[in-house]
This record gives C-alpha cells, sequence and structure tokens, in this order.
C-alpha cells in the first residue's frame, strides 16, 4: 500500500531558474538533481523542510521536444504534473492497483529518482491526477 507523500511533480521550462525561485521564495533545499534519459528529464529533489523524507517538490523541465513534460507545458503550461507515493513494493501495489481497474503504463517498474523503482496510474483512471507510485532503493529511505 501507499505510505506517505514522496513528492509531488512541477513542470518547468528552466531547471536552473525553478530551483533559484524555489530556494530564493520557499526557502526550499535542492537535495539532488539529476538527469533521466529513459524519462526524458532533468529534475530536481527539493526539501520542503530539513528532512527530505518529509515529502519533497520535484522540479522537472524536458530533456528532449518529445518527452512528457515537453509535451505537457505545451499544452497545460507550468505546474503540477504529477502527484507521488512512497511504496515499500512497486510491483506489488502496482498489481493491486491493476485489480482495482487502474491502467498502469509499465508492465514493470522502470528506473526512477536516485535509482528507486517506479511506476505510474494513468491520468484518466484517477481524476486527472498522474499518480506516481516509488519505491526507495535499498536501504528504503523510511523504514518506520
Ligand atoms: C496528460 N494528461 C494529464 C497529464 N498528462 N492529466 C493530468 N496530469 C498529467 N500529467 C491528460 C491530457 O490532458 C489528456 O486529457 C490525456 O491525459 C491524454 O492522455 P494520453 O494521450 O494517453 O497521453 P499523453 O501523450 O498526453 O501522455 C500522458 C502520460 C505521459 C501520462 C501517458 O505523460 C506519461 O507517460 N507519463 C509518465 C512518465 C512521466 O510523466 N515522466 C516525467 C516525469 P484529455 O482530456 O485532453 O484527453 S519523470 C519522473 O517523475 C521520475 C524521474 C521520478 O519521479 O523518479
Amino acid at each position: 500500500g501507499l505510505r506517505r507523500i514522496d513528492h509531488v511533480g512541477v513542470a518547468v521550462a528552466d531547471l536552473d531558474v525553478a530551483i533559484e525561485f524555489y530556494e530564493r521564495v520557499f526557502g526550499m533545499r535542492c537535495v539532488h538533481v539529476e538527469e533521466n534519459t529513459e524519462q526524458g528529464v532533468r529534475e530536481a529533489m527539493m526539501s520542503v523542510g530539513p528532512d527530505p523524507a518529509g515529502g519533497c517538490v520535484q522540479l522537472l523541465a524536458p530533456l528532449t521536444p518529445e518527452s512528457a513534460i515537453a509535451k505537457f507545458l505545451e499544452r497545460s503550461g507550468p505546474g503540477v504534473q504529477q502527484v507521488a507515493y512512497t511504496v515499500d513494493d512497486v510491483a506489488a501495489t502496482s498489481e493491486e492497483l491493476r485489480s482495482r481497474g487502474m491502467r498502469l503504463l509499465y508492465p514493470s517498474a522502470r528506473t526512477g529518482t536516485g535509482g528507486s523503482r517506479i511506476n505510474f496510474v494513468h491520468p484518466k483512471d484517477a481524476g486527472g491526477v498522474l499518480v506516481e507510485l516509488v519505491e526507495p532503493p535499498a536501504p528504503a529511505r523510511d523504514e518506520r
């Protein structure tokens, strides 16, 4: 099942400009920057409070014009693109959600931030919200 909110993903045109904005205006701290070519993004994890496990904003900038984020920016402009939940077992939670009629975007999990394993529920099945499932890399980020 779902454990907590892992991050809220925000589509941005320029990653460096967005990082500076979130630091200066909201006082968040950039804890990780990564390029994920499979997902077509350059992304930054912004810790909301002192502990990133308390929840992050993930800034997502497109790497290519064909990427999901480029398409989103074109259609909707910058803004919230996804809500991501931490799960213990992405395969098991994906199967559970499939059994409840949700379309998962991938037959099996792919690689996300920092070596996590991820899958997504189609936004049309989840009330217009792109839902991401995140299984943190071992050792689990959250062993509570
Ligand atoms: C599209 N739609 C959305 C949406 N994207 N609704 C809410 N939130 C979004 N993010 C809506 C459109 O407005 C449209 O609605 C309908 O869904 C289109 O569906 P589609 O034609 O099936 O699909 P596409 O081509 O628009 O693509 C949407 C889809 C895609 C979610 C399938 O973005 C995708 O594969 N996303 C998963 C990967 C991803 O987002 N990667 C970037 C983050 P109407 O009503 O007009 O029909 S990477 C990441 O997050 C990693 C690094 C990590 O966290 O570790």
